[in-house]
């Protein structure tokens, strides 16, 4: 039995939804509410100790981190295959997704303020040490901490923007001999990408998604 402990918003969880739709599998949804912070009660740190979704639980094993969780669907159930044939590939498709990874904090920047930020900055001060109290890692302490007390600024957020648009450099010139970002197939890297791909189209820099910016990534 699949169980996707995950929250519709979610990039990270997206990328889980997309690999399990594309195998067909079925699985039990189990959304997490952000905004009530879910993720870090006692009872959802058991299943997942990072306090963060998703958490993709297969018969009653949890696995963590989303790029993982798409590697251990397709080893488990292999067709259609989602991995490149070479072990070369296969190294290409870890670090595009790690590379992906690597621009949470960019991501972050943008995340949380129509949505949680709301929901943050209400908070009076003791309620905030509440809050940061049950996050276990120190990155999203700081996060929780920015959107509650001091919201990026214009020149974070343009910063931010400048370094996911390199991101979509990089993945345009990656596709242009096949069409996909590694070998010749949709693979894991391409599924990491889409949600984040998603997230710049439609509220970070549409302007980027242009025919004449970044054709490929945009097709
Ligand atoms: N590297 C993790 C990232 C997970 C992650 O950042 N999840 C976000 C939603 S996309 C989250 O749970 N945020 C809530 C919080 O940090 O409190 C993965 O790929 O699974």
């Amino acid at each position: 039995m699949i169980i996707l402990h995950h929250a519709w918003q979610s990039s990270a969880s997206r990328r889980v939804r997309l690999c399990l739709e594309e195998k067909n599998l079925e699985y039990e949804g189990h959304v997490v509410d952000l905004g009530k912070l879910e993720q870090h009660s006692d009872a959802y740190k058991q299943i997942n100790p990072l306090g963060v979704v998703p958490c993709l639980v297969h018969d009653g094993r949890p696995v963590h981190e989303s790029g993982t969780m798409c590697e251990y669907l397709d080893e488990t159930f292999p067709d259609p295959p989602l991995r490149p044939d070479t072990p070369y590939e296969r190294a290409e498709m870890r670090n595009w997704v790690r590379h992906i990874d690597a621009q949470i904090q960019n991501l972050v920047t943008f995340n949380w303020k129509h949505s949680l930020q709301l929901v943050a900055q209400k908070w009076s001060d003791a309620e905030l040490e509440e809050v940061l109290k049950k996050i276990p890692s120190k990155e999203r302490r700081e996060a929780w901490m920015r959107v509650a007390r001091r919201p990026y600024t214009k020149e974070e957020e343009d910063e931010a923007r400048a370094n996911l648009v390199k991101l979509l450099d990089r993945m345009e010139a990656a596709m242009e001999k096949s069409g996909w970002l590694v070998g010749n197939a949709y693979s894991i890297a391409d599924i990491a990408a889409v949600p984040f791909v998603k997230r710049i189209e439609e509220e970070i820099a549409p302007d980027e998604m242009q025919p004449n910016k970044h054709p490929r990534v945009a097709h």
